[in-house]
Formats: structure tokens, C-alpha cells, sequence
């Protein structure tokens, strides 16, 4: 074998069908904007600071999504008190070390307040945010929309802030830590952002009420599941002929189940769109006690099942009454007024007949 030809064959080998080149991957971006206000270091859950609580659930999450996703981070508030955060870490793929390092130095424990509305403003601008293909914000916040001195004309503003990156195609995400969070303001913004939940009620007060549209969390353990809930979303590999979470493989491990009259079975993605139903395929009807073409019926003779002469009964082929024709008929015929009388009912009509011929002999 020539060398050219070796090599050819070695890379048509290594190259598997379902594998993605580099840049055929289209990695979600993520911008996550952790609040940095004063009540994340002075509030505790249990022996932790909030500003603990955030940064290790956020490295835990980062841990497994960091290669699935380009995450970036915005802190906020900026140096001044209401100053709106700006970009700490440039979205990328494996950015987990430089977001926790970012992360080293907490809140002041007093000073720093909650100009949310502004930083999702400015986070709208970041030219990372302005490109094509999936983006992602996600805001973890511990309270109210506010700045000093407190203006309650500015206690929504976060929705249009929010209502802006959903139309520069920015899907935004809206987590609430601990019990001093605005609810109704969270909730409104999740419903700006079409990531509230199902069902949910828009119009909630209470942070600690089941039907919060946005992720209410009050631990590590929680953070970390609305956390992974959301990044699992935003990473997932999805059914487009694209390779969603940058493992190299396009649509990979994707099934689902699907079903047919003839039962349920799995289909899976290939190429972007879903085929291949296993489940069981109808047949051409056949005298054996089973329902094969799915109508309904078992062993109806939309055509001829058995032999010329034979019928179906409760399953299998058996010899018929003679009337049978095309094998098509089942047995118990109920003749028709024109049929012929059979041999067996003629008989007792023969043997009268007989008797009387021999009576006028004699
Ligand atoms: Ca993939
Ligand atoms: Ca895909
Ligand atoms: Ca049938």
C-alpha cells in the first residue's frame, strides 16, 4: 500500500459519520451576572456567607458545563455604589478557574447595593451578546432592585432591561437567593424573558410560594440544581444537525419514543431530524390468531388467507364445507336461499323415495 493511499485510509477511518469538524460547533454563550451587593457577604446560610454559597455552587456547576458551553461573568455593582457591573470574564469554553478567580475578593459589607435593571442594560450592549447563534443570561440576584436614595419608580425596571435582550435574541434566565429578594419584580422579568415556569402565577409576593415563574433558591443544594437545570438546557445537545454541546459529535445520543398502531417503540436524531421508528411494523394480514396489519381485527379476509377450500378458524388454515371457493371464508357458512341442499339433507327424502318404488313392485 502506497503511503498516500495509507493515509487516506487512515483518516477516512478516524473521520466517524456522526463526527463534527471545530468549527461546526456552535457552543451556547452564557453570561452569568452575580450580584456583588453588600447583603450577599452579610447574609448567611447557615455557617456560609451568601457570596460562599454563589461562588461554590457556581464552581460546581462550571465544573461539569465549562466544556459545553462558553461562560463568561459580570459582577454588579461596579467601583460606586449603583454603578452597573461590567464584563469580569470574557465568555469562553472552559472558563471555570478564571470565573472563580474572579470571584477571590468578596463584597465589601456595606456600600455595594442592587443596580440589577442597569447591569442587564449594559450586559445587552456587551458586543459577546451581540452575535448570532445561542446566548444566554443568567441573573443571580439576593434583592431588590435598588440604589441610594431608594426611587420605587425604579422597582421594575428590570423587566424592560430584560424585555431588550429577548429581542436581540438573549434568553435570560432569572434566579432568586434567599428570602430578601423582590418576587412580583422576579416573576415578571422571567415572563420578559419566556423562561418562566409552566403554570406559574406572575402575580406571587411570597419567594417562599411553589408557583414562582423564576428559579427561587435558598442553598448550596438548590443553587446548584437550578444552576444545572438551566446550564443542561442551554448546553443540551439538541436535534438540528449541530453540535450543540461540543463534544465533536452532531445530534449524538439522542432518542426518543415514538409509536405507530402497531405499538410503541424509540426513534433517533440523525443529520437533524428524527427517523427510524422500532416499533413494529404492520404486516400482511395471515391466518395465525394475531391482529398483523394493526386495524383491529384478527385474521379478517381482506384477501384470501388460507388455501382454495380451506378456512380460517380461531387461527389456523382447516379444511372447509366445500363452499369455500377462494379460501377467503369462514367457517359456519350460512348458505344463501339459492345454494344447492347437501348430500347429508337430502338423504332421509331419498330413503321415503326408495320405500315407495319397492311398495308398487310388489
Ligand atoms: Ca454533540
Ligand atoms: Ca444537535
Ligand atoms: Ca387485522
Amino acid at each position: 500500500m502506497s503511503r498516500l493511499l495509507a493515509l487516506t485510509v487512515l483518516s477516512s477511518a478516524l473521520l466517524a459519520p456522526n463526527a463534527a469538524s471545530a468549527d461546526s460547533c456552535t457552543a451556547a454563550r452564557v453570561m452569568v451576572i452575580l450580584d456583588k451587593s453588600s447583603s450577599m457577604q452579610t447574609g448567611t446560610v447557615g455557617t456560609q456567607t451568601k457570596w460562599q454559597v454563589a461562588v461554590n455552587g457556581l464552581g460546581q456547576v462550571l465544573s461539569s458545563y465549562e466544556q459545553k458551553a462558553e461562560f463568561g461573568l459580570v459582577t454588579f455593582p461596579r467601583a460606586g455604589m449603583c454603578s452597573p457591573g461590567e464584563v469580569d470574564v470574557a465568555p469562553a469554553m472552559s472558563n471555570r478557574s478564571a470565573i472563580l478567580g474572579a470571584l477571590t475578593t468578596p463584597p465589601p459589607e456595606g456600600g455595594n447595593y442592587t443596580p440589577m435593571a442597569q447591569t442587564l442594560e449594559r450586559a445587552a450592549q456587551d458586543p459577546a451578546l451581540q452575535t448570532t447563534g445561542a446566548r444566554h443570561v443568567i441573573l443571580i440576584t439576593d434583592g431588590w432592585q435598588y440604589c441610594v436614595p431608594y426611587d420605587p419608580q425604579t422597582r421594575f425596571d428590570g423587566v424592560p432591561a430584560v424585555e431588550t435582550l429577548t429581542q436581540q435574541g438573549v434568553t435570560t434566565w432569572i434566579v432568586g437567593f434567599g428570602s430578601e429578594v423582590d418576587p412580583i419584580a422576579l416573576n415578571r422579568m422571567a415572563v420578559a424573558a419566556n423562561t418562566a415556569k409552566a403554570g406559574c402565577n406572575p402575580a406571587s409576593t411570597d419567594a417562599a410560594a411553589p408557583d414562582n415563574c423564576y428559579f427561587q433558591v435558598d442553598n448550596t443544594t438548590e443553587l446548584v440544581q437550578a444552576l444545572n437545570a438551566i446550564a443542561g438546557s442551554i448546553s443540551g445537545e439538541t436535534c438540528d444537525g449541530v453540535d450543540n454541546d461540543c463534544n465533536g459529535q452532531v445530534d449524538d445520543g439522542l432518542s426518543r419514543s415514538c409509536s405507530n398502531a402497531c405499538g410503541v417503540g424509540t426513534e433517533t436524531c440523525g443529520a437533524g431530524s428524527w427517523g427510524g421508528c422500532d416499533a413494529p411494523q404492520p404486516k400482511t394480514e395471515t391466518c395465525d390468531g394475531v391482529d398483523n396489519d394493526c386495524d383491529g381485527q384478527v385474521d379478517e379476509a381482506d384477501a384470501p388467507l388460507c388455501d382454495s377450500g380451506e378456512v380460517c378458524v380461531e387461527g389456523t388454515c382447516q379444511p372447509g364445507n366445500g363452499n369455500e371457493g377462494d379460501g377467503a371464508m369462514q367457517a359456519g357458512c350460512s348458505c344463501d336461499a339459492g345454494s344447492m341442499p347437501t348430500a347429508g339433507a337430502l338423504a332421509p327424502w331419498l330413503a321415503v323415495g326408495l320405500l315407495m318404488i319397492r311398495r308398487r313392485r310388489r
